[in-house]
C-alpha cells in the first residue's frame, strides 16, 4: 500500500515536470531570445529567419534605410508557413485573404514543411514594418516580427559627389 502511494506521487511529479517543459516550449525561454540588436545595412544583406513551432526567430530586426534584405526562411516545422513583409494595409489584406501560395511578389513567399525559401524586400522609408505568417490562426498565435527601419546616419555625406 505504501509502495503504491509512493509510486503514484512519482507519477504526479513526472506529469508536473512534463507540463512545465511543455509550457517552456510554448512560451519561449526569455523575452530577449527573439530579438536582434545588430543594425543591418545599408545595401544588400541576408537575414536567416528560423521558423520553429510557428514562431520566427529572430522576431525583431533593425535595418538602415536603403537596405535590400534577402530573407532566408528555414522552416523546421512539419507544417507550411509563409512570410509576408509590409505595412498595416498589406497585413490586413493577407489576414483577410485566402491566398494559398506566394512567391512572385517581393516580400511574399510560401515555405513548405521542412523547406527553406527566400524573398527580397527593399526598405527605403524609416519606420516599423511587420513580417508575419497569415495562414489561418498563425498571426493570432504570434507568428510575426518587426523590422525597425532607421534613418541613414549621414544622408548628405554618404552619397556626396
Ligand atoms: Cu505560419
Amino acid at each position: 500500500m505504501r509502495r503504491l502511494r509512493r509510486r503514484s506521487s512519482i507519477l504526479a511529479i513526472a506529469c508536473l515536470m512534463i507540463s512545465v517543459v511543455t509550457a517552456a516550449y510554448a512560451f519561449g525561454s526569455s523575452p530577449e531570445a527573439g530579438t536582434s540588436r545588430r543594425v543591418l545595412g545599408p545595401g544588400s544583406v541576408t537575414v536567416t529567419l528560423q521558423v520553429e513551432r510557428s514562431r520566427f526567430e529572430p522576431a525583431r530586426l533593425v535595418v538602415r534605410q536603403h537596405s535590400t534584405v534577402t530573407f532566408r526562411i528555414v522552416n523546421h516545422d512539419p507544417i507550411g508557413h509563409e512570410l509576408i513583409v509590409g505595412g498595416d494595409e498589406v497585413h490586413a489584406r493577407h489576414e483577410a485573404g485566402t491566398h494559398g501560395q506566394h512567391g512572385a511578389v517581393p516580400g511574399e513567399v510560401s515555405v513548405a514543411p521542412g523547406e527553406t525559401a527566400t524573398t527580397t524586400y527593399d526598405f527605403h522609408t524609416p519606420g516599423v514594418l511587420v513580417y508575419a505568417c497569415h495562414l489561418p490562426g498563425h498571426f493570432a498565435y504570434g507568428m510575426a516580427g518587426e523590422v525597425v527601419v532607421r534613418a541613414a546616419r549621414h544622408p548628405s555625406s554618404s552619397t556626396a559627389k
